[in-house]
């Protein structure tokens, strides 16, 4: 009996026993069995969307175009230009460089001919907000810059300096005795009338050196000339629906690689059609108004390359660039609409390769020098840059007889 007693005094109460079977409930074991299921559920599913994502990410663009080419011996080429790629597609037009001096350019002749020339250059940064993804590095001396970036064979290198968009007639006028410009882009408003257009330009790149996916200023067309060197091109039509979402307005640029796009991040992309084209030494690449593009040097490169407004371009320019917020207020779309309207497109029949004298306007350099040189002097009045260059040019001149 008191035993019995004993047992039932440390039995504790019904009440409390059913007290302390809820409070196991929330003991360590039970909060583990209650979130276990959730919890696997959760695991289990996010681990499943991760397989999925990564079994339908996409690993290449679903189309890719290659350029087509177009041979100035061919009967027709300027017609066929005109009809098929003018305004809409990239085209590599082969046989138009075959005559240029330039294609005899080297390292070593740049330097000699150019002793004073200064060269912009960039380094590529797909975070920047730049134009084309390329940091402004300064500028430096032609020379300096082909002894310290070019000639480093295939060695991996990081951080190649890129030198783009010299400006031929101030640093270097001698070398535009050996570049034409093609007939295809002889018909230029802007040589005309945009006097401020320093076009052909030169562009100098190291093997890894590169540009951004970019439209170029006022969605204008853009030529490029290749005398060394190789160049891998991606362009995509004006109007893919697939790159809308990655335009970046402030840099008219794309934030993604066109090379390798991050399809984990941007799937959307693989539904995006570019044209793709490694440009070999001896051709000529055209691009049209609005076009997206971006390059990848795959050798040490050299060329000249130009943007142009002509008369059967107008249309676009002042209907589909100057409604962009962009554009609307540059003096490019009101200041010369006089001059431009009443300037009649030539004949394509018409059109002929020009020296970069008598695209300018004039029969030859010493004609050209006449003009240029007063008008430098003028301008170099208010722009300290430019008056680096005066001695430069003064100098070409004078051995023409100016
Ligand atoms: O050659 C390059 O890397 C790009 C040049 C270019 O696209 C441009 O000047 O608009």
């Amino acid at each position: 009996m008191a035993k019995k007693a004993q047992v039932a005094a440390t039995r504790p109460p019904p009440n409390l026993q059913t007290r302390l079977k809820k409070q196991s409930v929330w003991s360590f074991g039970g909060i583990a069995k209650a979130i276990a299921l959730p919890f696997g559920v959760a695991v289990a599913s996010a681990l499943a969307w991760f397989v999925l994502r990564w079994w339908k990410m996409p690993t290449m663009y679903h189309h890719v175009h290659r350029v087509q080419r177009l041979n100035t011996s061919d009967p027709g080429a300027m017609e066929r230009f005109f009809q098929s790629f003018h305004g809409r597609l990239p085209v590599v037009i082969e046989g138009a460089l075959s005559s240029w001096p330039a294609m005899r350019w080297t390292t070593a002749s740049l330097t000699e001919r150019c002793p004073a020339a200064q060269l912009p250059v960039y380094t590529y940064d797909l975070g920047a907000t730049d134009w084309a993804a390329l940091r402004d590095a300064g500028e430096m001396s032609l020379s300096q810059y082909l002894a310290e970036e070019f000639g480093h064979g295939t060695a991996p290198r990081n951080g190649a300096r890129y030198g783009l968009e010299m400006s031929l007639r101030n640093e270097c006028p001698v070398l535009l005795e050996d570049v034409r410009i093609p007939a295809f882009f002889t018909d230029d408003l802007l040589v005309r009338y945009y006097k401020k257009a320093a076009w052909p330009t030169l562009i100098v790149g190291p093997r890894g050196s590169r540009s951004g996916l970019h439209r170029d200023t006022h969605d204008l067309p853009f030529w490029m000339a290749l005398f060394n060197g190789r160049k891998h091109w991606r362009i995509f039509a004006p109007n893919d629906q697939a790159l809308e979402a990655h335009y970046r307005p402030e840099r008219n640029g794309f934030a993604f690689d066109p090379f390798q796009p991050d399809f984990w991040e941007h799937p959307d992309l693989a539904f995006a059609t570019p044209y793709d084209h490694v440009l070999e030494a001896g051709q000529l690449l055209y691009i049209p108004n609005g076009a997206p593009h971006g390059a990848y040097n795959l050798d040490d490169t050299i060329a000249i390359s130009g943007n142009y407004l002509d008369t059967r371009s107008l249309g676009r320019h002042y209907n589909t660039t100057c409604s962009q917020s962009l554009w609307q207020n540059s003096k490019l779309c009101w200041a010369y609409e006089h001059d431009f309207a009443q300037h009649k497109p030539p004949q394509a029949h018409n059109l002929k390769e020009l020296s970069f004298f008598q695209f300018s306007g004039f029969a030859g350099s010493a004609e050209w020098c006449q003009a240029f040189l007063p008008d430098l002097r003028e301008r170099a009045e208010k722009r300290a840059e430019l008056r680096r260059c005066l001695p430069t040019v003064e100098g070409y001149c004078s051995m023409l007889g100016e």
